[in-house]
């Protein structure tokens, strides 16, 4: 008999000499990065923002769009979209980066959604606090863990599944955490989770459950496929390995110049140059970042801008300070001819800083080793 089995991939680390294959090219392909000049705005051009969906965007109706929340909870609800927009309406700028970004530079290379380093974008997420509406279902005392669940639908290494991600009812209750129905001042588009998704400053983007229809309260730890299986830090295939959860501190650099097509290689001229770029940790405030133009022998600090967004294009400012958004830098370079690579390195508030030597685990999770952006500065003006 055919069964999901035939058609869906183990999980596996590429070999020695192997390249991008077709598979991964087609997920290359559906699930783009941001274009890295894109680290000019400090908000993110919706068509910019990097996009990750497993399986196919569902098709769902906003008007009939009904959001169910059950399990461990006093009075289960099922609210509609016109209901979540009448509750307070809460405007974040968050910065969400996939959890693999960084993969597809490993050795060897797990094989998955091959990513450089640019699988991160910065949005204003506007929706409605999660933790009140929590509360009014009321959360029963043995609440461990909350159960997101997505409308769309496909299977991974074998599992058939609805995407569903837990959370700790702990960060569930967060006041940051919201039922986003907007992105940028206008309606969520299908790709990232129209009508409705979850948004959690800090975390990696797999916990912003998109298409959301139920939130499930558990008395248990919850052992779903995303949560279990996927979305561990493991050192080897039978290790259980430990959940991946925030955003690891990162700085990556607006390339200068201008590119080759092919090679991305930078050319420059000679004299002053401001390198720009961006840096954001989920753990901790950015205290410092550093660059580099010798990939990683000396560094010299950047200087860093305030966190306080000033409010985009006249839409609503902000509700908060801006610490769950990325904040700009900037580096005075003195450009001589010669070849430079050139990187950034942005420390925590935590302790946590980003290495020059790859943090290899099995998923390619996690992995904010140091952006590596090769420049030729020319002999002539
Ligand atoms: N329902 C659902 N939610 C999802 C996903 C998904 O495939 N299905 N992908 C997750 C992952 S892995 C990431 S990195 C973010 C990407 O969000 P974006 O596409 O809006 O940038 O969505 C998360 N939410
Ligand atoms: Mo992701």
């Amino acid at each position: 008999m055919t069964t999901v089995d035939d058609v869906s991939r183990p999980s596996r680390l590429a070999g020695p000499d192997e390249g991008i294959s077709i598979e991964e090219l087609a997920l290359a392909a559906r699930n783009h990065a941001l274009p890295l000049e894109a680290l000019r705005y400090d908000v993110t051009p919706v068509g910019l923002h990097y996009l990750l969906i497993h399986y196919d965007i569902p098709e769902l109706d906003a008007d009939r769009h009904l959001l169910n929340v059950d399990g461990r909870v006093d009075r289960p609800l099922t609210v509609d979209l016109a209901a979540l927009r009448a509750r307070p309406r809460v405007t974040r700028r968050v910065t969400l980066e996939c959890a693999g970004n960084g993969r597809a530079l490993l050795t060897p290379r797990p094989v998955s959604q091959p990513w450089l380093s640019e699988a991160v974008g910065t949005a204003e997420w506007t929706g409605t606090p999660l933790a009140p509406l929590l509360r009014e279902a009321g959360l029963s005392t043995d609440a461990v863990d909350v159960v997101f669940t997505g409308a769309d639908h496909g299977v991974e290494r074998g599992v058939e599944q609805d995407y569903q991600r837990g959370l700790p009812v702990a960060e569930a209750l967060r006041e940051e955490v919201l039922l986003a129905y907007e992105m940028n001042g206008a309606p969520l588009l299908p790709q990232h989770g129209a009508p409705l998704r979850l948004v959690v400053p800090g975390w990696y983007g797999m916990a912003h459950v998109k298409w959301l229809t139920r939130i499930t309260v558990l008395d248990r730890e919850f052992d779903g496929y995303q949560n279990a299986v996927a979305y561990r830090l493991r050192t080897s295939a039978d290790d259980p390995g430990v959940p991946v959860t925030r955003i690891e501190p990162r700085a990556l650099v607006q390339p200068p110049g201008f590119p080759d097509f092919m090679s991305r290689t930078r050319v420059l001229r000679p004299g002053p140059c401001t390198v720009r770029g961006r840096a954001w940790s989920g753990h901790a405030p950015v205290t410092s970042v550093e660059v580099t133009t010798d990939g990683g022998l000396t560094w010299a600090a950047a200087s860093l801008a305030p966190a306080t967004p000033e409010g985009q294009n006249g839409q609503d400012r902000p509700d908060d300070d801006g610490r769950w958004a990325w904040r700009s830098w900037r580096y005075e370079w003195p450009a001589t001819p010669g070849r430079y690579t050139l990187g950034a390195r942005a420390s925590d508030a935590s302790g946590r800083t980003q290495p020059v030597e790859q943090p290899w685990n099995r998923g390619g999770f996690a992995n904010n080793l140091v952006q590596r952006v090769e420049v030729v500065v020319t002999g002539e003006h």
